[in-house]
């Protein structure tokens, strides 16, 4: 084809753009409409508009009688343009723009080469002929943002794929392959070719030489008609039960409810209504919220200006729980790893441990027992620390103590090359103290995992004085290739989120104190969306994990503090949790959903007595004031103090470490949502009972005198 530029038929939509959205051409009789809108060609404005143009262009124009959408870099199209959400919508609609593909005289097909998403998926489902490459990616994942396919996605999919599959693939939000979407009906055809114009152009030749007419989607009868209503019924049910509490799945299931039993034009307009609910709600502002947090929390200063150092071979200090996990994390990721461990017994249970997490995949059918071995050829062991002398970085993951750590850092500065990034996993211990023990300060880093370390996808990559900011970079470098979310975080006690953990924790415990009982504050928090509660985390972790930084915080704790004992008799009396059948619930042997034990109750009375506390009633919501308050409180301080960057730094750890409810944002966007003058209002009226906890954060009442939010923080 023609590769001359400017095209011709260029059309510059928008003419504050440099660059065209969309390119025309012509190449015989099939006009080429190729997407350019980077980074992933999402459908703002000047796509929308570019894309009725060339079919105006395409009806116009008798020489031409085909349209060829294609388009540029990896993505064929990203979606709808998140970013226009919550803006004045600016016409031509999406909505539009695919009833006018489908409606068109000419024949419009599109060649897909990579992700086709939401409105992008929605777009090929308009058009009369879809081929893709074997590599593209087809899928409506608009649930994961809150919302419904909104561009016809709910009627056109169950015409071509089925009432039962289409709502399936809705409710999942996953992408199929280019083979699964094939053989469900998506698509025409797969082909294996290098580049997505060429296979559009010979097909569209090929469909045009066969004498091919518009197949217009809108026209076909749902194939599974007979079936849907109560397969659909079926998935409601389901969807009611696993969604819990989500706005967006059940309504996806209406609308495909419409697609069954409604005319195109009449299921349309439902879709419509429908999306234009879920576009209101707060959970779609959470979700997409959430969406940009966790891309923007990569763009930290050091990892912008910063080369990072390369990294293949790995070392990890330690085979417990962490040290494993970090190992198998870093072989996932295809690295290669050194395990180093202080005798032969803790190193052969450490490789062990790493071992049984590849022997549950290949006994789950995920590898086989070939790929597992071909992994852990990666992974070597020793007793010496010598083993570590061409690691280019290595995390310790040893017993959380200051002395135990510093002799681990002075043998890595003994035996690691120059330009090593040495880590800690520490959770909360000073890495400043660890750096200045040793002779190179600048290549100490911490990063923290969380446990699973192998599946948990938060890292916070703790950022001591003197570190420089290569070694950053080259963090920020490894979470990426380990697939997590890093989240850059100052020293303090806890960084960001076992610090704030530590302060709504103990809102959890006065709550107790003052009259609510465990269970009614699991129940409140679950409803609120988390998956679990704190005291069945509690049960869950190990009580004695808590006990421990109680111990270790006991020294420094302001004598004037209020401490709550209860947790603390619990563990006096070795209940710990699911590990030793009882904690705050009581478990029946090899059950992990716990019983509620009134002799836990009886101990809360008592400890209740001895503090002299009257106990009084609190509802739900007052529980959920109280817990959040305390959370965005100290989340706020921790933004003051810079331990985070931003606001949404804080939202990314809680979401991903912490099972703070996602459809929420994040606890700062969720204040932001309920309203800042209202958590304040809230802290000063709790304050009036205990002061000195519920101090307001400066950098709360600022933003509440400013009349500002958190959000105007995070793009500074
Ligand atoms: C929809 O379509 C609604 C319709 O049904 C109805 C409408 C009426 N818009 O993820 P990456 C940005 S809802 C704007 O790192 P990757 C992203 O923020 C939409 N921006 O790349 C980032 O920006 P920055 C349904 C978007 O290669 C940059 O692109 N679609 C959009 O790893 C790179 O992103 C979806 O939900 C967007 N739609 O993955 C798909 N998408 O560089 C959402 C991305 O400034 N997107 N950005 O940080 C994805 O799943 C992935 O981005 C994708 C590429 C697979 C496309």
């Amino acid at each position: 084809m023609s590769t001359n530029h400017p095209f011709p038929g260029d059309s510059s939509v928008s003419p504050s753009q440099a660059t065209p959205a969309i390119h025309l051409a012509r190449e015989g009789a099939v006009l080429v409409a190729r997407i350019n809108n980077p980074p992933v060609n999402a459908l703002g404005f000047a796509v929308r508009e570019g894309l009725l143009r060339a079919i105006d262009q395409a009806a116009a124009d008798d020489a031409v009688r085909a349209l060829l959408i294609v388009g540029e870099g990896n993505t064929f199209i990203g979606g709808a343009d998140i970013r226009e959400f919550g803006k004045p919508a600016l016409a031509p609609s999406l909505p539009e723009v695919c009833d006018r593909i489908e409606a068109s005289d000419k024949l419009v097909i599109v060649a897909i080469h990579g992700p086709a998403l939401g409105g992008g998926l929605e777009i090929a489902l308009a058009a009369h002929f879809r081929i893709a490459m074997s590599a593209a990616k087809l899928g409506l994942p608009e649930v994961s943002l809150g919302l419904l396919p909104g561009a016809g996605g709910t009627q056109r999919a169950p015409r071509l794929m089925g009432a039962k599959a289409a709502a399936e693939l809705m409710l999942s939000g996953q992408a199929l392959s280019a083979q699964a979407a094939l053989a469900a009906g998506l698509i025409d055809r797969v082909v294996d070719a290098p580049n997505a114009l060429g296979a559009g152009l010979a097909y569209a030749k090929e469909l045009l030489a066969g004498g091919a007419v518009p197949r217009r989607t809108c026209l076909l009868a749902v194939s599974d008609f007979a079936t849907a209503g109560s397969d659909l019924d079926k998935l409601a049910a389901d969807t009611a039960v696993k969604s819990r509490g989500l706005f967006s799945p059940l309504k996806i299931i209406e609308c495909v409810r419409a697609a069954v039993e409604l005319p195109f034009e009449k299921g349309l307009a439902r879709e419509r209504a429908l999306f234009l609910e879920c576009l209101g709600s707060p959970q779609r502002r959470g979700l997409v919220h959430a969406f940009f947090a966790e891309r923007a929390v990569a763009k930290v200063p050091e990892a912008m200006a910063a080369k990072p150092r390369p990294i293949a071979r790995v070392g990890v200090v330690g085979g417990g729980t962490m040290g494993a996990g970090i190992a198998v994390a870093m072989l996932d990721a295809g690295l290669s790893v050194t395990m180093v461990e202080r005798d032969d017994t803790s190193l052969a249970r450490g490789r062990t441990n790493v071992e049984k997490v590849y022997d549950v995949l290949v006994a789950k059918g995920r590898i086989d027992a070939d790929q597992k071995m071909r992994v852990l050829s990666r992974l070597s062991c020793s007793i010496s620390y010598e083993a570590f002398a061409n690691a280019d970085l290595v995390v310790e993951a040893v017993f959380e103590d200051m002395a135990v750590k510093k002799a681990v850092f002075a043998e890595l500065d003994r035996v690691c090359k120059r330009g090593a990034v040495l880590a800690t996993n520490t959770s909360y211990l000073d890495i400043d103290e660890m750096a200045a023990s040793v002779s190179r300060p600048r290549d100490v880093v911490g990063l923290h995992f969380f446990s699973p370390a192998n599946i948990m996808k938060l890292l916070e990559i703790v950022v001591p004085a003197k570190v420089s900011a290569d070694v950053i970079a080259t963090a920020f470098e490894l979470a990426r290739k380990l697939k997590k979310v890093p989240v850059r975080a100052g020293v303090c006690d806890g960084f960001i989120g076992n610090r704030i953990l530590a302060v709504y924790r103990q809102a959890a415990d006065y709550l107790l104190e003052d009259g609510a009982s465990p269970y009614q504050i699991d129940r409140a928090v679950r409803a609120f969306g988390y998956p679990i509660g704190p005291f069945q985390m509690s049960d869950l972790a190990g009580g004695d994990i808590g006990w421990a930084t109680r111990k270790r915080r006991a020294a420094t704790r302001d004598p004037r503090a209020r401490y709550v004992h209860i947790a603390d008799r619990l563990c006096e009396n070795g209940w710990f949790g699911q590990k030793t059948g009882r904690g705050w619930y009581v478990y029946a042997a090899g059950e992990r959903a716990g019983a509620e034990d009134p002799q836990v109750l009886g101990i809360v009375d008592e400890e209740r007595r001895k503090a002299g506390v009257a106990p009084r009633e609190f509802s739900d919501e007052d529980i959920m004031r109280r817990y959040l308050a305390a959370m965005v409180n100290e989340g706020a301080n921790v933004v003051q103090e810079r331990i985070a960057l931003r606001p949404l730094d804080v939202d990314v750890v809680m979401l991903h470490g912490y099972g703070f409810p996602r459809h929420r944002g994040g606890p700062m966007q969720y204040a932001d949502s309920v309203g800042l003058p209202r958590v304040l209002a809230d802290i000063r009226e709790f304050a009036k009972e205990d002061p000195l906890f519920w101090k307001p954060s400066a950098l709360l009442v600022d933003l509440v005198e400013r009349g500002a939010d958190f959000a105007s923080l995070n793009n500074p």
